[in-house]
């Protein structure tokens, strides 16, 4: 069975049909694994673009077919090249601009680039991705780059099974630095942050005495903030704005990759300070690979991946049997009419009492 039985809004069903219309005509347009497989690893982008959508779907058929498609490509070389770098920041910070403006430079110090775009609120709008791919155009037109939305939460385990999916098999197509851009809304956030090898934050001039609440658990999370938009009249409050966020840095606790948090001024727009980033960010990867914090990050990941989809599957498995299903949607409504509490309701579940 391919739907979540607790999808109850509209909003949610609709994207799930979408989700499900998109699937199937992928399938219908490719072959078996193994050939589906062959054209990934050839540059193939319609068939790469295609195993993507497949990472959607919840129905066993679908993810046996990914499975194999995975394990025919052989992700292990793409993974072992490959800089899995995560950005963040408010709308309208500059996320797009800047990608834009990295990725070309990656492009011409001769890196693939793959751009995932993750935002949870396309699947109601529809209409933010693609002003996205209309900000990142010369990027679009770049021979060495690939933007593409990534799968949303529609899928089960969400944002972060179907972008880390999309990132294999984006590595196995051979792109070696995979942008993946979020909007600043804390559960992408997080998920972003676990399928990154490193995480940036955008943050705009002014605001910096602010430093409490959700803004400072995510620079928690950062491995480098960047002030953007530091041009024109704003050049001066980029750089207090700076100077406030570096005596904040002191403060927080120490790294656990083994560096500083830095602070850099940029202007995605007119091109300014992406080299430097671009330079100090990869002597932070020198950094991390050498102390061993990049391969340790990674397996963490992989575990907490693994364990997640474990959970994920193990419900999927149970949500296929009918007489399961029924006593899941039984559940639903005695929890709508109060008749038994959260707790009990998922025990009763899990250990086949009645309701
Ligand atoms: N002055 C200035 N404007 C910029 C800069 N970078 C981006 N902008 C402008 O800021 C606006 C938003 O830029 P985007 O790149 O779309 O921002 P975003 O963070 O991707 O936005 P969402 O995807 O909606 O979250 C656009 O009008 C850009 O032209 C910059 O460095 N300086
Ligand atoms: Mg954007």
């Amino acid at each position: 069975m391919d739907d979540h039985p607790s999808a109850k809004n509209r909003s949610k069903s609709a994207a799930q049909k979408a989700a499900k219309d998109r699937i199937v005509q992928a399938k219908s347009q490719s072959r078996d694994a193994h050939t589906w497989a062959e054209e990934i690893k050839n540059g193939n982008r319609v068939a790469l673009s295609r195993a993507i959508t497949l990472t959607e779907s919840n129905n066993y058929e679908d993810q046996a077919l990914l499975d194999q498609i995975l394990q025919t490509i052989s992700i292990e070389k793409g993974n072992e090249l490959s800089l899995r770098i995560g950005i963040t920041g408010v709308p309208g910070v500059g996320k797009s601009t800047f990608i834009e403006s990295y990725g070309l430079l990656l492009a011409k110090l001769g890196h693939r680039i793959a751009v995932l775009a993750v935002d949870p609120s396309s699947e109601k709008t529809g209409g933010s991705i693609l002003g996205d791919k209309t900000r990142m155009e010369k990027l679009a037109k770049d021979r060495h780059a690939f933007i593409r939305p990534s799968p949303t939460a529609s899928a089960l385990g969400g944002i972060a099974r179907g972008t880390h999916e999309a990132i294999l098999l984006c590595e196995a197509a051979g792109f070696d630095r995979i942008i993946i851009e979020t909007v600043g809304v804390g559960q992408s956030e997080i998920a972003v942050r676990q399928c990154s090898d490193a995480f940036i934050l955008l943050m705009l001039p002014g605001g910096g005495d602010e430093l409490q609440g959700i803004k400072r658990g995510i620079m928690e999370m950062a491995d480098v903030l960047l002030i953007n938009k530091s041009d024109g009249n704003g050049i001066t409050l980029a750089r207090e704005t700076a100077a406030q966020y570096m005596q904040a840095l002191h403060l927080f606790p120490p790294n656990s990759a083994g560096h500083a948090v830095d602070v850099q001024l940029i202007s995605a727009l007119e091109n300014n300070g992406v080299k430097e980033f671009e330079e100090h960010l990869s002597s932070l990867v020198k950094l991390w690979k050498s102390n061993g914090a990049f391969d340790n990050q990674r397996m963490q990941q992989a575990k907490k991946l693994y364990e997640q989809h474990v959970q994920d599957l193990s419900l999927l498995k149970r949500w296929s049997d009918p007489d399961e299903q029924k006593r899941w949607n039984d559940t639903l409504a005695a929890l709508e009419t109060k008749r038994i509490n959260p707790f009990s309701a998922a025990r009763n579940w899990i250990w086949k009492k009645g309701t």
